[in-house]
């Protein structure tokens, strides 16, 4: 695949960004079905048909960047490198989970590959995300702050506060929306005045940036411009990757106010293997190669699944613990 600027990625780019669209198309699979096997109970936000943006926005950035996210998060966060078997655990409630079992998938967090905060409050990413930008700047640490957030949020009093203050103290951070073109029920036109999200950043006299958030090689180069930008010094940007989502907003909907004809354009048009055919066709991987990969993936999930499944949940004690710093209780 020639590359046409020097923000878009190179064939070992490419399929590092397939890595992990494999590992984060296999993870959705799976918590789907585990959940109707009932082994799991939980509370989920399915990102399938979202996988390709957070593939792309992870292969630009560094371990101890920071990424705050929302509850259609894992795959955000997948992608970042949190540890498969503490991701599974703590879905499962598990005292082994990141967060001992006490936060589930709503409060995910792994702080040592910068995965700072889940929120289920709408918009409240970005605020978050401007301090540990903040925090960067100050310290000049040269690390940049990602807040991820859905189209909605775009309309939340939180996002024009957090676009203003980035702009106005030019901070590492870049916001981006993964526009899936529903906000729970509500389609974009019924809830959305800005005919692109990414105007919106014009108000605020920052880049605003659209692009086709289900190609890779578009979402690799929009992130990488907006980090170099943010690591310069250069201030925030906004992002507006646009994207479907192929499920309902939460596990268990039924989804009828997806129009059908539009949820079956989007599916025929699925980005994974849209994406894995577009390896093989120029020639930047073989079969044996993707599936060997996929293969490994398959394995790595079995094994943290059953790692959960066989961890400790918490007991009632636990509750005291991990509210306040402990040499204040004691
Ligand atoms: C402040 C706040 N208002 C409302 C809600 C209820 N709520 C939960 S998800 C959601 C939709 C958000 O849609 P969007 O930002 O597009 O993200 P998506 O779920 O599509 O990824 C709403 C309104 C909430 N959690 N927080």
């Amino acid at each position: 695949m020639a590359a046409h600027n020097r923000f878009e990625p190179d064939d070992q780019t490419l399929l590092d960004i397939y890595r992990r669209v494999a590992l984060l198309h296999a993870n959705d699979e799976r918590a789907r079905k585990v959940i109707r096997s009932g082994q799991i109970a939980m509370v989920y936000y399915s990102y399938r048909g979202q996988e390709i943006i957070p593939a792309a926005l992870s292969a630009v950035l560094r371990d101890d960047d920071y990424i705050c996210t929302i509850y259609r998060g894992i795959h955000d966060m997948l992608a970042k490198g949190f540890p498969l078997d503490l991701l599974w655990a703590e879905l499962a409630g598990r005292t082994t989970g990141s967060c001992k079992g006490k936060g589930g998938p709503m409060h995910l967090t792994y702080p040592p590959k910068g995965i700072m905060v889940t929120t289920g409050v709408v918009g409240s990413s970005m605020p978050i995300a401007n301090g540990l930008a903040w925090g960067a700047q100050v310290a000049k640490t040269d690390q940049v702050a990602v807040a991820t957030f859905g189209d909605g949020a775009s309309n939340i009093g939180a996002f024009h506060e957090a676009l203003n203050l980035a702009a106005v103290w030019k901070l590492p951070v870049i916001f981006l929306c993964q526009n899936n073109q529903f906000a729970e029920h509500t389609t974009y036109a019924k809830g959305t005045s800005a005919l692109r999200i990414a105007d919106r950043a014009h108000g605020y006299n920052i880049p605003g940036v659209r692009v086709d958030g289900n190609d890779p090689v578009a979402m690799y180069a929009a992130a990488n411009e907006a980090v170099a930008r943010a690591r310069a010094g250069d201030g925030p940007t906004l992002i507006e990757a646009v994207t479907f989502r192929f499920m309902g907003h939460v596990f268990g909907d039924a989804d009828g106010y997806i129009p059908k004809d539009m949820k079956a354009a989007a599916m025929a048009d699925d980005p994974v293997p849209k994406f894995r055919a577009r390896l093989l066709a120029d020639g930047i991987a073989t079969e044996a190669q993707l599936a060997e990969i996929e293969a490994e993936i398959e394995a790595r999930i079995d094994a943290a699944v059953a790692f959960a499944l066989a961890s400790p949940l918490p007991q009632p004690d636990d509750l005291r613990h991990d509210v306040f710093a402990e040499e204040i209780l004691a």
